[in-house]
């Protein structure tokens, strides 16, 4: 473990681009990694912050199958996408990379050559699934079939879905192309293999070197050391991705778990390159900081003093955690991972985030549908944080804490402060006077909380250090209560101006301590304190704001969010929840053959409903009254879900005319109505379409 690294190398995981960023993703990573950072930022630290997209892959080529285009340009429309919406979201990177630049394809074929030199792969000739009428090896998410360990169908190459195990193509029971949708056959081919069994005693060396990570995190570590680490091939028979860097390896690839990692690496060089050309690099959603050392990428990955930290969701552990420090101790000269906070899954509205189920709130739906509400996403997805258990997202809890928590506790707190200086003291801070004990408790609780939040921060409990935040602006508000300014404005005008300043300096500080969790909230506090920029050592001080300062304009930072808005919102994924029932949903199967003679039995009728009325203590069952030009008779038909009764007197149906009785809630049936029944449930009357005597047949 470090004791003091003398600067940082945050990631977040390169995420594929091969589809827009949800919740989920902002949730298990990337706020957590951009309160980390800013946070970092704020203490002055020498810190640079990398990310990007994934390129490759078979998530990239199935989703070009999918939209019917190239690779190439699922990476492109994705990639500009993704960066655009975290840019607009304050996710501060440095720079925003992507695995398809030069840089990163000629660093993860150097990385992979010079272990290939040092003799660490392990060439070896294996029978792989082909798919002979694609002419093409099925790798990891080509193939589908049996999970072994939970027989779910549609378990892949490389992973089951559904329990989660890591498999090989070879474990799959029953398993077909995802291309063709055929049997594949076997055909041998040459790979080379990252030999993890033989590097076990290492990789357990170095996971025992850090009991300080997330329990989360540590269990799947254990878990996966128990089963024993079985070697991996780090090349790929596929035509999408970074060519083998070795002769006669034509349409040969590497593996994209072995190289998306290394993309750290290469961002790191795409941002000192773009810094050294004058060039803007890919992003800078925060200004540069000063803070940064200008050196070369080498000082981020390979100097001891660094902290390397990697922000990742929960499916990436075993890569980052494992087979990426393994690939970095067996190349030699880099710095490991210090540590691996990944957070769970974060739900949506009861039920799993799903891309193809279109089961998500998306980035940049959000920030098109709320302009300049980043914060509120960001305040309800950090007190939500999957940190160590599975949590959800509800539309409701985002209003009520928007409402309840952002704009009366924070928000009230800020706008009371600067509209009372502004009515009393034409917006001048006043100077304090004599402090009583209430003031003297207000100032110790103020003087401790930044020292509280940077623990839960460099622990990576983010919620924890959001929730003291809250209590700062929490007992501002008490404060206020307690000593009643507005009351005391008229016999102790000198009292309030203590009061008042005090106050001024507890929201200066939420000014600084918000800056990581809340940094557009952050900027609309100084701007309307009217101060500079302060860093987080100067936080937990009643002296922040000099007497006299004049203030903005009060500005509303939280306004409430209405019913409709939630409403529209839980409407949006109804309608997609149904829409994919809809798609999914397929035609009943087709009925055995009968004879014309059997059809002939039915005598079918046309009839007119002549009354109908609900039958009692029954959801779904009307009452009805034919007029069947046979007779009048009593028909019960299960129904009442779909018509009022009301709505259907008069109305001419078919029915079943000579089914046999039935007894339905002690009301003796007389024959069936027919109905058509839609693929959502719903159903419809077959009814003649011009009027037809009553006791028509149909036939
Ligand atoms: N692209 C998986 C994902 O998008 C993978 C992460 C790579 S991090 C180096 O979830
Ligand atoms: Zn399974």
């Amino acid at each position: 473990m470090i004791q003091n690294p003398k600067r940082y190398t945050v990631t977040a995981a390169l995420i594929y681009a091969n589809g827009p960023i949800h919740i989920g993703h902002l949730a298990g990573c990337y706020i957590p990694a951009d309160i980390y950072v800013r946070y970092l930022r704020a203490k002055g630290a020498d810190v640079l912050f990398v990310s990007g997209t994934d390129e490759h892959g078979v998530p990239i080529t199935i989703r070009a199958q999918k939209e019917g285009i190239t690779p190439q340009e699922v990476v492109d429309k994705y990639y500009t996408q993704i960066r655009d919406s975290f840019a607009e979201f304050g996710i501060s990177f440095d720079i925003y990379s992507r695995t398809s630049k030069k840089v990163h394809h000629e660093t993860s074929q150097e990385f992979f050559k010079d272990l290939y030199d040092k003799g660490v792969f392990v060439e070896e000739v294996s029978q792989q699934y082909y798919d002979e009428k694609a002419g093409q090896f099925l790798a990891d998410r080509y193939i589908v079939g049996t999970c072994p360990n939970c027989g779910n169908p549609n378990a892949y190459g490389d992973q089951c879905e559904r329990c989660g195990s890591t498999l090989s193509p070879m474990e799959l029971i029953n398993p077909h192309s995802m291309l063709s949708g055929g049997k594949p056959v076997l055909k041998s081919t040459k790979n080379w293999y990252l030999p993890l069994d033989k590097m076990q005693p290492q990789i357990e060396e170095y996971i025992a070197s850090h009991p300080e990570w997330k329990v989360n995190v540590a269990g799947q570590c254990q878990s996966w050391l128990k089963q024993g680490l079985q070697p991996r091939a780090m090349t790929r028979d596929l035509d999408w991705g970074i060519q083998v860097p070795l002769p006669d390896t034509e349409g040969k690839v590497l593996y994209v778990w072995f190289e998306a990692p290394i993309g750290y690496i290469s961002a790191t060089k795409d941002y000192f390159t773009a810094k050294k050309m004058g060039a803007a690099p890919e992003l800078y959603t925060a200004p540069v900081p000063e803070t940064t050392t200008p050196g070369d990428w080498e000082v981020y990955w390979k100097a001891k003093d660094t902290k390397l930290v990697h922000f990742i969701g929960k499916d990436n552990i075993v890569f980052h955690c494992i087979i990426f420090p393994a690939t970095l101790m067996a190349e030699g000269s880099y710095i490991l991972p210090e540590n691996v906070p990944a957070n769970e899954f974060m739900n949506l509205e009861g039920d799993k985030i799903s891309t193809s189920r279109n089961w998500a709130v998306w980035l940049h739906e959000y920030l098109a549908e709320f302009p300049g509400q980043q914060d509120v996403l960001r305040y309800v997805l950090t007190t939500n944080a999957p940190e160590t258990k599975d949590n959800e997202f509800t539309w409701k809890d985002f209003q009520t804490k928007n409402n309840s928590e952002l704009a009366s506790n924070l928000g009230n707190f800020v706008n009371r402060i600067i509209t009372l200086t502004h009515k009393y003291y034409k917006g001048e801070v006043p100077v304090r006077g004599e402090l009583f004990d209430i003031d003297r408790e207000l100032i110790e609780a103020l003087a401790k909380a930044p020292a509280e939040i940077a623990e839960a921060i460099e622990n990576y409990r983010f919620r924890e250090g959001l929730s003291l935040l809250m209590d700062i602006s929490r007992m501002g508000n008490k404060y206020l209560a307690d000593t009643e300014p507005w009351k005391k404005i008229k016999d102790d005008p000198e009292r309030v101006k203590t009061i008042l300043n005090l106050s001024a300096q507890v929201v200066a500080n939420l000014a600084v301590l918000s800056e990581p969790f809340l940094p557009f909230t952050s900027q609309k506090i100084y701007d309307m304190l009217n101060i500079p920029i302060l860093r987080w050592g100067q936080a937990g001080s009643v002296n922040l704001i000099p007497d006299g300062q004049v203030f903005g304009a009060a500005e509303i930072l939280f306004s409430q969010i209405e019913d409709a808005t939630i409403q529209a919102q839980v409407k949006k994924l109804e309608d997609s929840k149904k829409a994919n029932e809809l798609a999914s949903k397929t035609v009943a199967p087709a009925k055995e053959a009968v004879t014309f003679d059997d059809f002939q039995k039915m005598d079918i009728r046309v009839a007119t409903i002549l009354a109908a009325e609900a039958v009692p203590k029954t959801q779904k069952l009307l009452k009805l009254t034919l007029d069947t030009g046979l007779d009048q008779r009593t028909v019960v038909s299960g129904i009442a879900e779909h018509y009022k009764p009301e709505e259907i007197i008069g109305k001419q149906v078919c029915l079943l005319a000579n089914l046999a009785p039935r007894d339905i809630k002690g009301i003796s049936s007389q024959g069936m109505i027919l109905m058509a029944e839609n693929i959502d449930g719903k159903l419809a009357f077959v009814s003649p379409t011009t009027l037809i005597i009553n006791g028509g047949t149909v036939r």
